[in-house]
């Protein structure tokens, strides 16, 4: 009885082995629309829905049963005993037994008052999750309101007609974490015996944990019946920088858009950080136009300015013919040009060189959820080590996250969320494409923002790699021409068939650890040679993308052993080496350490409680290594960009001749 019942479930998440030998290029069935961050202004109000909500996970061996059974038409307490679960927050590792393992669906519900007020004829309402791991059904009193699949990406849904006004609502998610092979990411589901008979198991290749539940805030906002739906900017400089140009165009939905004679035009207004109106423009009749600031403050990255991270403040207001103020959206701006060529990156005509790391939205008990305390912290820990990068390694990160890195002056490398990507089919294709056209739209107006990621180790030797990867760059190419489009590849560039789709070239190779493991001396000419090998085979600017060695804060071995925190330095050491001969050779573009922090796996004897290469422990704390990155990075500042040194860099060690002067060469 187990056993068929066990095979309808695995027949659920139909086990997709075939390989298409023939994949074409199709548009993506559904683009995303509207999504701007939910914002309060004149015409919007906002409501958070976050708090505990009410949780239940199926039978694993009956996932449709909730729906079967509708759930979703009164409360979940009705029908089930309910467990207390806060949003946002992976679900994962907030209990003290095994929902940690869990395959499959879990419910939420909560019950939410709508004011009376927002029943006014001339307003909308939507329902706006920043992301649910993997694929969520909403309902809203019963009734489906949304669907959606793709962890790490916001999406929305009017409910204006679902909601009781000046009474209690009540919201239903059903939330799904299995991974096929026609998910983004992919991942396996089988039976496989066990002590009770036998049961499902997910298993993936990829190296991070599969947190799952409301990843990310729930917001309730209104609009006006008539509103701002979607907002594109561009950006631009002079040749000497003093003037910028912000070249806008605005969507808008709702009835008053479609009347024929009402010419609906918007008024532009942007403001310096002291609140001053530096720029105005009305916009044409396609709600178009480009505003132009004189004396500009261009967006810099952290260390290249004394003032990094400038952001303007842009005013938007729509108007209907007759003046009459439709609605208000203001937008964070940061004004700056991007340029690339065969060996060089460029930020408004200045070279760039990265210094950064790979990272994880992980911590202790909220998982994947995120934490504005530890959002916070992270960005001190980037700017106190001096660094001017990171890659959203293996998915899109938190819009929050966005939002302060282009505060912070944080250059972005945006990664979709396809990881170990293989078995190259057309779902597939149309998957990871989705998931492109997601996240370009959702971040393609932040500063911060300066390379896409169409992948992290993607197999791109094997059969269809070379088809597959020309479809997915060339798309994410038509979406943003401003950006330079790099995957990480681990495979030898001997054989990589996806080069020739990138603009830039990223690699992953962990020199002393997966290849001969211990042998620092082993590290640093590999480094130069593979990294040339790149840029010989494919005449692109190359960056090593992933480096590093698992750490165990603590254990201390003299000489450096492998998982000692004196073999983490001499591994970064060795690869320093390599970086500043590289540097000189003129299309090295940077070096991202592998990672920013430890960060949990799933379970396997070569993780300790997870994967420790972080240069911060789980909890933030520094390892030994961090204080040595944390010299490189400043040298590097002030070397390429005269940055100055912060006053805690050096510790004092003795008064030996003029060892009073402090350069670089101190280091
Ligand atoms: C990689 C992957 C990353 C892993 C890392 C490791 O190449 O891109 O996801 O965590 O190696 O530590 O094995």
């Amino acid at each position: 009885m187990a056993l068929s019942l066990m095979s309808l479930v695995v027949g659920w998440y139909v086990i997709h082995t075939a390989i298409a030998l023939i994949i074409v290029n199709k548009d993506v069935s559904q683009t995303t629309r509207g999504m701007l961050y939910p914002r309060e202004s004149e015409t919007r109000e906002v409501r958070s829905l976050d708090g505990i909500w009410n949780f239940v996970r199926s039978d694993q061996k009956n996932p449709t049963q909730g729906i079967r059974d509708k759930w979703y038409a009164e409360d979940l307490s009705k029908n089930q005993p309910i467990i207390p679960m806060p949003v946002p927050a992976s679900y994962n590792d907030i209990t003290t037994d095994d929902l940690r393992d869990h395959v499959g669906t879990v419910w939420y519900d909560r019950k939410f008052f709508v004011p009376r007020s927002w029943s006014k004829e001339q307003q909308r309402v939507w329902l706006r999750f920043g992301s649910v791991h993997y694929e969520a059904y909403v309902w809203v009193n019963g009734q489906q309101a949304m669907k959606h699949e793709m962890g790490h990406l916001p999406f929305e849904a009017e409910v204006t007609h679902l909601l009781k006004y000046g009474e209690e609502n009540r919201i239903t998610v059903m939330c799904d974490n299995a991974l096929i092979q026609t998910t983004v990411p992919q991942g396996k589901i089988t039976e496989v015996p066990n002590d009770d008979g036998v049961t499902i198991v997910q298993s993936y290749t990829f190296d991070f944990f599969n947190y799952a539940g409301i990843h990310r805030s729930v917001h309730l906002y209104t609009t006006p019946k008539t509103f701002i739906e979607e907002v594109e900017i561009q950006t631009k400089l002079n040749d000497d920088n003093s003037v910028g140009y912000v070249t806008y165009s605005i969507n808008v939905n709702g009835s008053a858009a479609n009347e024929a004679d009402n010419n609906l035009y918007a008024r532009i207004q942007l403001y310096n950080k002291q609140g001053v109106m530096v720029a105005n423009a009305t916009s044409d009749s396609q709600l178009g136009g480009t505003l132009k600031v004189d004396k500009v403050k261009p967006w810099w990255p952290y260390l290249m300015d004394p003032e990094p991270g400038y952001l303007y403040e842009m005013e938007i207001k729509l108007h209907a013919a007759n003046e009459e103020l439709l609605d208000v959206y203001r937008l964070q701006v940061g004004i700056r040009q991007l340029s690339w060529n065969n060996a060089k990156f460029l930020i408004n005509g200045k070279q760039v060189y990265f210094r950064g790391f790979g990272r994880h939205e992980d911590s202790d008990i909220r998982g994947k959820g995120l934490d504005n305390a530890l959002m916070t912290r992270d960005f001190n820990l980037l700017k106190w080590i001096g660094a001017n990068a990171y890659r959203t390694s293996h998915y899109p990160y938190s819009e929050e996250s966005m939002q302060f890195a282009d505060r912070h002056g944080i250059m972005i490398i945006d990664e979709c969320p396809s990881v170990d990507t293989e078995n190259f089919s057309q779902e597939l294709l149309d998957k990871h494409k989705s998931s492109l056209e997601q996240l370009v739209h959702r971040d393609r107006n932040h500063a911060s923002v300066v390379m896409w990621s169409i992948a992290n180790e993607p197999r791109t030797r094997d059969t269809n790699a070379g088809t597959y990867f020309q479809f997915v760059a060339n798309y994410t190419r038509s979406l943003d021409k401003t950006r330079p489009i790099t995957a990480a590849i681990a495979q030898p560039y001997t054989e990589d068939k996806a080069g020739n789709s990138l603009d830039i070239i990223s690699f992953n190779r962990y020199n002393a650890w997966y290849s001969n493991a211990g042998r620092l001396d082993m590290v640093t000419q590999r480094v130069i040679d593979e990294a040339s090998g790149w840029y010989k085979k494919y005449n692109k600017p190359v960056i090593m993308s992933e480096y590093g060695a698992d750490t165990m804060d603590g254990l201390h071995m003299q000489p450096a052993y492998v998982w000692s925190e004196e073999f983490q330095s001499e591994v970064f050491s060795r690869h320093f080496r390599a970086f500043d001969i590289l540097r000189r050779k003129g299309w090295f573009l940077g070096e991202f350490v592998w990672n920013f922090a430890d960060f949990k796996t799933a379970q396997s004897y070569t993780r300790v409680g997870g994967n420790k290469k972080g240069v911060f422990t789980r909890a933030r704390q520094p390892k030994a290594a961090a204080h040595l990155l944390r010299k490189r990075y400043f040298a590097l500042g002030r070397e390429l960009e005269d940055c100055s040194f912060p006053e805690d860099l050096f510790t004092y060690i003795a008064e030996v001749g003029d060892s009073g002067k402090r350069d670089a060469s101190d280091l």
